[in-house]
């Protein structure tokens, strides 16, 4: 199963193998559109993930619970209600996401059907003046597509939360929704001018413009309330999430074609490299054995020039010329003499003509073709992975 992740890895391994068969700048932006999804703040991978945080008691179970519309996190009217973290996946979890929890050390995973690239994490209850949640917050936040605050209207002023977690959380400011809950518990003329006061905090906590939803996640009685706003919401941020990955996905395919084309690796595959190769040793065999003489040396020597500008021919790019450069004339000429000579020596019967023109020419050039096989795999890796996972976001193939 392939994921966003598998696509970007996959761009860096085609451009590790193409450093020095193409041009530098050809590389490099390369390795820009992988840099810059990798760099990307969030979760890379199809699914979008919300981290619930907020003070003890100020509904994230709830708020799960409310969302998944069936018990999911066991909520506590006892306070503090210490519980591990746990994690609401899609029951086909792609492998980033399962290698995010890992690495964020939650265990207790629940699967469900219902969202199906939605991923909430219920994370450990935040209590103001504990240093580690501080943290634990700033550590989640790069990780995660959204940070959900989950607040009271008895504590969404506490000066603490303020400067000590949401004041340091601006920079990500569009990556934050900020859920009031337990608007049961507020008059109706209350309501709003609580809400425009969490407003006001929140721009002078330096966020800009934020995203506010008034809920009751789970108040007596039972009517929820807000929750189909936050879900329509989501929604559309996981839309947004969609186009992007999208686009990630579309970047890499297009860079790691154009280094392929630069490379010279798009066109045909073995180049009939075996079967070329094996005639031109055959004709010089038998030139050489047939009487040798300075005829039979002009001959072989036009007859490698040949073969490898035909080979560098159908390559083409870089990696053609990579190929001439690396078999000039002179160096054809040097290694075909100390070929002709050490086999005409004789010493070792086994290291005739045939043997030392492999290991001359037939194991250097085997050498380049393989690099070049590597990267044309890697290409052609990256495409099919970038296919399967435009499908599974929902994008036909382009
Ligand atoms: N009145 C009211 N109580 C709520 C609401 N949401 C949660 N609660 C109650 O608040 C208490 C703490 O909720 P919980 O979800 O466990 O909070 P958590 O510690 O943030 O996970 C529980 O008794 C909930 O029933 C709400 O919208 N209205
Ligand atoms: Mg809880």
């Amino acid at each position: 199963m392939s994921d966003a992740m598998t696509v970007v890895e996959g761009l860096d391994f085609v451009v590790s193998l193409a450093a020095g068969l193409v041009h530098p700048e050809d590389l490099d932006a390369a390795r820009n559109v992988a840099d810059a999804a990798r760099e990307r703040a969030g979760h890379l991978g199809a699914t979008m993930v919300l981290a619930l945080v907020g003070g003890t008691g100020s509904g994230k179970s709830s708020l799960l619970n409310a969302l998944a519309g069936e018990e999911v996190a066991s909520t506590s009217p006892v306070r503090p209600h210490t519980t591990e973290p746990l994690a609401w996946i899609p029951s086909r979890t792609e492998p980033s996401l399962s290698l995010l929890l890992d690495r964020l050390g939650i265990g207790r995973r629940v699967t469900h059907n219902q969202f199906e690239q939605l991923a909430i994490l219920d994370m450990t209850d935040i209590d103001s003046i504990a240093a580690g949640h501080r943290s634990l917050v700033e550590r989640v936040m790069p990780e995660v597509d959204f940070v959900v605050w989950v607040l009271d209207p008895v504590k969404y002023a506490d000066p603490v939360l303020h400067r000590d977690f949401i004041v340091r959380l601006a920079d990500s400011s569009d990556r934050l929704i900020f859920v009031l809950n337990k608007v049961d518990r507020l008059d109706e003329a209350n309501l709003k001018p609580v809400t425009d006061h969490l407003g006001r905090l929140l721009a002078d906590d330096g966020i800009d413009q934020p995203v506010i939803f008034e809920v009751a996640a789970d108040p007596p009685g039972g009517e929820t309330r807000g929750i189909e706003e936050l879900v329509a919401h989501l929604k559309a941020r996981l839309d947004e999430k969609r186009i992007h990955v999208g686009k990630i996905i579309d970047d890499a395919r297009r860079v790691s074609g154009a280094v392929a084309g630069a490379a010279g690796v798009t066109a045909g595959g073995s180049l009939d490299f075996e079967e070329r190769w094996l005639s031109v040793r055959e004709m010089i065999v038998t030139d050489v054995d047939e009487g040798g003489g300075a005829a039979a040396v002009e001959e072989a020597l036009r007859l490698i020039e040949g073969f490898i500008l035909k080979l560098s021919t159908d390559a083409g790019g870089v990696f053609g010329s990579r190929l001439r450069h690396s078999f000039d004339p002179d160096r054809i000429e040097t290694e075909l003499l100390a070929a002709l000579q050490a086999a005409a020596v004789g010493v070792d019967p086994d290291r005739d003509l045939d043997r030392q023109l492999q290991e001359r020419f037939g194991a250097p050039l085997r050498t380049l073709l393989w690099e070049r096989a590597s990267l044309a795999a890697a290409v052609a890796g990256l495409a099919v992975d970038a296919t399967t996972v435009g499908e599974s976001i929902g994008r036909s193939p382009s």
